[in-house]
């Protein structure tokens, strides 16, 4: 499965890119919908969940 961890901005994955899933989290994702980070057609916690632990900063920080 590859994963779409960029959810905003370029190449880095970080705060920002979390707190955009919590904004639309409990919305149905859209075809190719950036934030829905697992593809399974949901915005959920699951999605927040992965681009924390697959940040590209410690605790997911931003710059
Ligand atoms: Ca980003
Ligand atoms: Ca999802």
């Amino acid at each position: 499965m590859s994963l779409s961890l960029v959810v905003f901005g370029y190449g880095d994955v970080d705060r920002r890119d979390m707190d955009l899933v919590l904004d639309r989290m409990s919305a149905s994702a859209m075809e190719n919908d950036s934030a829905d980070v697992d593809r399974d057609g949901d915005i959920s916690v699951l999605d927040a969940r992965l681009v924390f632990l697959n940040g590209t900063r410690p605790g997911c920080a931003h710059d």
